[in-house]
């Protein structure tokens, strides 16, 4: 048999990773990639509404699957998912992006194309995409089956975005040499480690908790990139030490687990004691590296000293001024599952769970009363995605019932990002509900792949907060301003108008409203648009202080 070409050998190579879907948009240049990709028996050709949203829903995807394929064509498809695919490297999630570019006949010749600047230079959108990933290629026949293993391996050990680029011609080409045949992600090592850095990191963290009394783990959403959930539900449990999560990392471990102390967010934890146990510890056991950012600090009113805190990030261990490198993360957690102690003592020392029910039958719907509703709603097995705006605080200082877990984008915070990466999600989440909650100005920017979900049938629970504005933007700085308005909608008639057949789409107004339809939910078998009316007075600047804290803008005082 004559070798496949590049794009088959490519999309193939790819989905032995265990992808079956590929997000995307087509273009001329890459229609030898979308052709293979349409052939493909194991792959699937996901159509979405425009690139940025394709990448979204690769990231939402890649968050349940471990990794996910975006296609694009060159310059204008490309360069609409940049800012989709950079989230993807701040959240560490191993997205390939394949590229079609114009072919080597036409670039040699330097013939002037569409989709360029019209001076004869082809290469210059390459290093923008490239700067989203973390390694990157131009396939040529001769160095396709060489360069596509180093690809899948740089991205799946470092967990970030690839960028893979096949000029037009070359991607019609049979690849050179002997075709491999690859394994799925949950067989492969992502990394491995140096044995004299790993016994030395272990043994210092192992002898660190030997002699703590009251430790505390932080476990990060790294743990659940490198596919490790299990493991470290194994070690918690092993160990029986209680751990915190921050918002960032909320949905890494089940909060229905005995050991569940709450959400760590410095003065803004919830319930506020588990701000007191974690500063309180006598050792922080970071697992997977937090990020100290605003937003997953309390602005940054974390205080933990650097000699409690032990760091296990992907490939480095610290602990004070001590560091081990080339040290593997599912190495450490795995050495911790053996040799760890068993702690104690009594794990959490306060109760904590629903959020309590407030509001009167006829009374208007507000976050006091929809939210402890959304928490007894969920149940096990649901994914809940939380768009960037105010739900996002509410939903993450929000318990979340035993088996349900959650994503978010709490670092890069690009609006618009839950409604694509939702559908993403459902896409890849086979076993249980995918609900999302989002405000209306998020939605707005990515609203239209409504009609993708319709499309493929997919079932989500789709919960958009109309409060009219840009509500979180005024809670940061101050009410009234003509930029923080949006453009009205009516936004439960978009499911309809957008193609969606069986769609359950309602508006609700009142506690009452809210409560048929949430009693409806719980024999729906069919997706779900609930358009929920949000008074815009609820969003309230924040003191100014506050804000201060946030931005700095204050010139400090001089001694
Ligand atoms: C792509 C992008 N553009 C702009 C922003 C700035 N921004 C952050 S939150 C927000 C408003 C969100 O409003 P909405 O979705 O209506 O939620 P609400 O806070 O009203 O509940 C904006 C504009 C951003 N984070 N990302
Ligand atoms: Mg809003």
């Amino acid at each position: 048999m004559p070798n496949p070409t590049i794009a088959e050998y490519l999309v193939k190579r790819l989905s032995d990773l265990g992808i079956d879907k590929v997000f995307g948009v087509p273009g001329d240049y890459a229609f030898p990639i979308d052709d293979a990709i349409e052939v493909c028996p194991t792959l699937q050709w996901v159509a979405c509404a425009n690139e940025l949203n394709a990448a979204y829903a690769a990231d939402g995807y890649a968050r349940l699957k471990g990794a996910a394929i975006l296609s694009t064509t060159y310059a204008v498809g490309e360069l609409s998912a940049l800012n989709g695919v950079m989230g993807s490297k701040a959240h560490r999630l191993p997205i390939f992006h394949l590229v079609g570019a114009p072919s080597r006949r036409i670039t040699h010749q330097r013939l002037i194309t569409h989709h360029t600047l019209g001076d004869g230079s082809y290469g210059n959108f390459e290093d923008l995409s490239a700067a989203a990933c973390c390694v990157r290629a131009l396939l040529t026949p001769d160095n396709a089956i060489e360069e596509i293993e180093r690809v899948i391996r740089e991205a799946l050990r470092q967990s970030e975005p690839a960028y893979i680029v096949v000029p037009m011609d070359y991607a019609k080409m049979p690849v050179v040499g002997a075709p491999i045949i690859g394994q799925p992600i949950q067989n492969i090592k992502r990394q491995s480690s140096v044995a004299i850095e790993l016994q030395g990191a272990l043994h210092a963290v192992v002898s660190r908790l030997k002699a703590a009394k009251n430790p505390v783990i932080l476990p990060s959403a790294l743990l659940a990139r490198y596919g490790l959930k299990n493991k470290l539900n194994e070690f918690v449990t092993k160990s029986n030490i209680p751990f915190a999560v921050a918002p960032m990392d909320k949905g890494v471990m089940d909060e229905g687990h005995p050991c569940f102390l709450g959400l760590y967010n410095g003065d803004r934890s919830s319930p506020l004691q588990t701000r007191d146990v974690v500063q309180g510890a006598d050792l922080i056991l970071d697992l997977g590296g937090i990020i100290l950012e605003d937003l997953n600090t309390g602005l940054w009113s974390d205080v933990i000293p650097s000699d409690k805190i032990i760091s296990i990030h992907d490939n480095w261990v610290q602990l004070g001024t001590k560091l081990f490198s080339s040290v593997a993360l599912e190495d450490m957690l795995n050495g911790l599952i053996e040799h760890a102690p068993r702690f104690n003592g009594k794990t959490s020392a306060f109760k904590f769970d629903q959020l309590p029910l407030s509001g009167q039958p006829s009374d208007k719907i507000g976050s006091t009363s929809l939210y402890p509703r959304i928490q007894r709603m969920l149940r096990s097995g649901d994914v809940l995605v939380i768009e960037t705006g105010t739900c996002m605080f509410h939903l993450a200082s929000m318990r979340l019932p035993d088996g349900v877990s959650c994503e978010s984008q709490t670092l890069w915070g690009s609006i618009g990002w839950a409604t694509p990466a939702a559908f993403g999600v459902c896409m890849a989440n086979t076993q249980g509900r995918t609900i999302i909650v989002t405000g209306d100005g998020s939605h707005q920017l990515t609203l239209n792949d409504i009609a993708a979900m319709g499309r493929y049938k997919i079932k989500p629970i789709i919960f958009v907060l109309n409060n009219g504005i840009y509500g979180i933007e005024d809670v940061l700085s101050e009410r009234g301003h003509e930029y923080d308005n949006i453009a009205p909608a009516n936004y439960h008639l978009i499911p309809k108008a957008l193609g969606c057949i069986d769609w359950l789409s309602k508006r609700v107004e009142t506690i009452k409203d809210l409560e048929e339809t949430l009693e409806t939910l719980k024999t729906h078998d069919q997706a779900a648009y609930i358009e929920v009316m949000i008074p815009e007075i609820e969003s309230q600047p924040f003191p100014e202080e506050i804000i201060n804290q946030l931005y700095k803008f204050r010139t400090p005082h001089a001694n």
